[in-house]
């Protein structure tokens, strides 16, 4: 059934996209219900917005409640964007942590070796990302926690050990469980699932190739990237970096140079408006306009508050 979503959804969609705080998260996600026609094509969409709305309210009651009490899966997000791992025991989530950070996670193997979330922060070109490394995920063990971590997540990389004979049982049950749970939404309907990339790990094995193969027969649908720890993960690097969909932008003050050391970090489609927020909360008011190098026509183009800005913007607001 169409949904027949109004513009003002769509707006506040928008905004949800862009949120980096759970405050204005739960703001955005109030404006969506509040603006969504409800009727039974969008049934499915207003659980969705209320089953993330619930969590997001508790998530913050929670932190408010037990400041001092040290809750090890709710991971403090650092960098340009967060990228949780999850899959079955041994499908190498640490190695590939110990791989691209300088996180010492312990890599074993034999399965459940790793107990609790562990984070390890990744340089890619000029920006750090963060990896957070979790426990085993499957049928039998969702240690409590886990899907609070997973749900907060920017990118999930969900791990399939293509050196395994059970590798095609990871794939259904992982992609089972986590849509279950409404933690990722294969339709891509959903505008509040988490962006996934499925990993073939342990490319390297001799069966990995056969493995593969079986794989892309039985599951046309899902694409599945082959990496290995003994490989070089640049194309990884990127992809992850072009998954998070972000981009970033260089201030630079009146008359100074650009701060080509801290990029802001925005959602791709970000306007100047957006940037002023990011700034400071009051500078979206003050914004007369802005001087863009780099996607405009010509440097330091004035351009007006609903600019979309592009990654390696250099802006200057002028106030
Ligand atoms: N050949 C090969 N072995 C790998 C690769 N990645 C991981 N391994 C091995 O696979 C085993 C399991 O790796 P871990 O990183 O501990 O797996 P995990 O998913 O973190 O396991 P749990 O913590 O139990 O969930 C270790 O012996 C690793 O050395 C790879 O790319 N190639
Ligand atoms: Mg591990």
């Amino acid at each position: 059934m169409p949904a027949n979503l109004t513009p003002q959804y769509y707006e506040a969609e928008e905004k949800y996209r862009k949120a980096s705080t759970p405050e204005d998260k739960i703001a955005a996600l109030q404006e969506m219900l509040a603006t969504i026609p409800k009727h039974k094509g969008t049934e499915k969409l207003q659980a969705d917005l209320k089953r993330r709305l619930s969590q997001l309210r508790e998530e913050s009651q929670q932190k408010k409640k037990q400041k001092s009490t040290y809750n090890p899966f709710h991971v403090e997000k650092q960098g340009a964007g967060q990228v949780v791992l999850t899959g079955y025991p041994n499908t190498g989530k640490s190695a590939l942590v110990a791989t691209l950070t300088r996180a010492k996670v312990k890599v074993a193997d034999y399965p459940y070796t790793t107990s609790i979330p562990a984070t390890g922060m990744m340089p890619y070109e000029d920006i750090l990302i963060q990896l957070v490394d979790t426990p085993p995920f499957t049928a039998d063990n969702v240690p409590p926690g886990l899907l609070g971590t997973l749900r907060n997540a920017d990118l999930l990389l969900i791990t399939i050990d293509l050196s395994s004979g059970e590798c095609l049982e990871q794939l259904e049950s992982s992609l089972a469980l986590l849509e279950e749970r409404g933690v990722i939404d294969p339709t891509g309907e959903s505008p509040v699932a988490i962006p996934y990339i499925i990993l073939g790990t342990k490319a390297d094995h001799e069966e990995a190739d056969s493995n593969l193969e079986i794989l892309q027969e039985l599951r046309p649908d899902v694409e599945i990237r082959p990496i290995s720890i003994n490989n070089d993960l640049t194309d990884l690097q990127t992809l992850i970096f072009k998954k998070l969909d972000v981009i970033r932008i260089y201030s630079k003050a009146p008359g100074k140079k650009p701060d080509l050391k801290r990029p802001f970090i925005l959602k791709t489609g970000s306007t100047v408006v957006d940037l002023a927020y990011n700034i400071h909360r009051d500078f979206p008011n003050k914004l007369k306009s802005a001087l863009v190098w780099g996607s405009a026509r010509f440097d330091g183009q004035a351009v007006a508050r609903d600019y979309i800005l592009q990654d390696r913007d250099i802006v200057e607001i002028v106030l």
